[in-house]
């Protein structure tokens, strides 16, 4: 294969229906952090706790809804159990659950709450399910497998549509030393049996993690990564152009997805990547965190949703069940942050023209305003469907004196990018595309 129809095959790996949905859809979604946890004042209950001490006495899902959808996210996860074991739901499977709670004496099933919530306000539900069970006596044994798999199977089957499913890959020592061999193979035939429209978290998945929970973005945001990374997806190229070996590619590499990484793998799989973090330095609530500033999470806001990722932001509920009015108040000054930066595309039936620039794969777009504007965002998207091609592009605006200043030049578009620019004032955007894959298939610029 030589280097030009390497490029071609790589410009041309395609995101599954279910993906496609994600990223268009669900850009912007919550993960709920509850558990023992929440009582004991812990990120990582180790299974030997009283599940007498689970007691939200006020446990308000719809407040959860609400403050979810106002802050402009799209669905909920709940984390339906967590590393120590304890199940949010009335499981067959185990006493550690709700039905030793006092919460509705024993009789509560918080996944049933949040799920029905959600669909009353209109938001997507997905579950969190840990395969690290610190409780389980089953743990470190084949036997295991089962009792996950009958536990996966009451949650895809028993709360509606989900549209996710988060497995997370720790795998620590379970209540007899032992660690597990997860069956990740037949947990993921399971989410594909009975929720076939569902996205699964996890390297086995189709979602794939960004590699920190700092809301950092890496240098490039591909979606198109080696095989090495999601060894279960079958490969949509035919494999390496220069013969070497990848599997020390973890997640964390900031530059996944770069031509010097992809002519070495395997073959090129279609994996965007979610960004998870919390909206205080802990996953679960802890009295005396605070929320991080409004412009913290605006910008991870823009580095995700806006860099063609996925943005997982978690609040934990308090112990008696609804959220901190701190949190709350962050959330709706995120969400009217967020309505208000782009409110009004400016560039909004104005069509954008094509020059030739410098060859097809390389052409410029000039966006012309009805008139002179204050702007402050450009926002670019390819149309993913087709496949990830720009590699990098800048982007210029007319002067007073019909010059063009530069403004920004940056990496990859993807599903979408925004590009926070120093406000100016123009009526003419240009924006170059300086290196792509393939000819470029832009499916929307808008201004704002
Ligand atoms: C990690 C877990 O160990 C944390 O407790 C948290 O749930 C995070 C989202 O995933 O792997």
């Amino acid at each position: 294969m030589d280097f030009k129809e390497f490029l071609k095959n790589a410009a041309h790996v395609v995101p599954s229906e279910n993906q496609l949905r994600h990223l268009r859809e669900t850009p912007f979604y919550a993960f709920i952090h509850f558990c023992p946890n929440t009582y004991t004042n812990l990120e990582w209950g180790d299974g030997t706790e009283d599940p007498a001490i689970f007691n939200p006495t006020e446990l308000d899902c719809d407040q959860w809804a609400r403050a979810v959808k106002d802050a402009g996210m799209k669905g909920i996860v709940l984390t339906a159990k967590h590393h120590d074991g304890f199940c949010l739901w009335q499981t067959k499977y185990t006493e550690h659950s709700m039905k030793n709670s006092p919460y509705k004496n024993g009789k509560g099933d918080i996944v049933k709450e949040c799920a029905e919530a959600c669909k009353k306000h209109g938001l997507k539900f997905g579950f969190y399910l840990s395969p690290w069970d610190r409780n389980s006596k089953y743990y470190g044994t084949d036997e295991y497998n089962t009792y996950y798999k009958n536990q996966l199977t009451e949650l895809l089957t028993n709360y509606g549509e989900i549209f996710y499913v988060w497995f997370d890959g720790a795998c620590g020592e379970g209540p007899n030393g032992k660690k597990q061999v997860y069956d990740f193979e037949g947990y993921v035939e399971l989410v594909k049996k009975y929720q076939p429209n569902a996205c699964i978290f996890h390297d086995t998945g189709t979602i794939r993690w960004c590699g920190n929970e700092a809301g950092m973005a890496p240098f490039a945001q591909w979606a198109v990564v080696p095989k090495e990374l999601c060894p279960m997806n079958p490969p949509q190229t035919e494999g390496a152009l220069i013969d070497g070996s990848l599997e020390f590619l973890y997640n964390t590499d900031i530059t996944i997805g770069s031509l010097q990484n992809i002519m070495y793998s395997k073959g090129l799989v279609f994996a965007p990547a979610e960004t998870d973090m919390s909206i205080r330095p802990g996953w679960f609530y802890h009295e005396n965190e605070e929320p991080h500033s409004l412009e913290r999470l605006f910008t991870t806001y823009l580095n995700t949703v806006g860099n063609n990722s996925t943005f997982h932001l978690n609040i934990p509920p308090m112990p008696n069940g609804k959220f901190d009015p701190r949190d709350l108040n962050r959330l709706g000054e995120l969400g009217n942050l967020i309505r208000t930066e782009f409110k009004t595309n400016l560039a909004e039936c104005v069509d954008f023209e094509i020059l030739e620039g410098y060859g097809e794969t390389q052409p410029e777009y000039i966006i012309k305003l009805n008139k002179k504007e204050k702007v402050n965002y450009v926002e670019i998207a390819e149309r993913i469907s087709e496949g990830q091609r720009i590699e990098s592009f800048s982007i210029r605006t007319k002067n007073k004196d019909n010059a063009w200043d530069t403004q920004k030049r940056c990496t990859t578009v993807g599903s979408r990018k925004i590009v926070k620019i120093d406000e100016t004032v123009t009526d003419e955007i240009k924006i170059t595309i300086t290196s792509s894959r393939d000819v470029p298939d832009i499916e929307w610029i808008k201004v704002y």
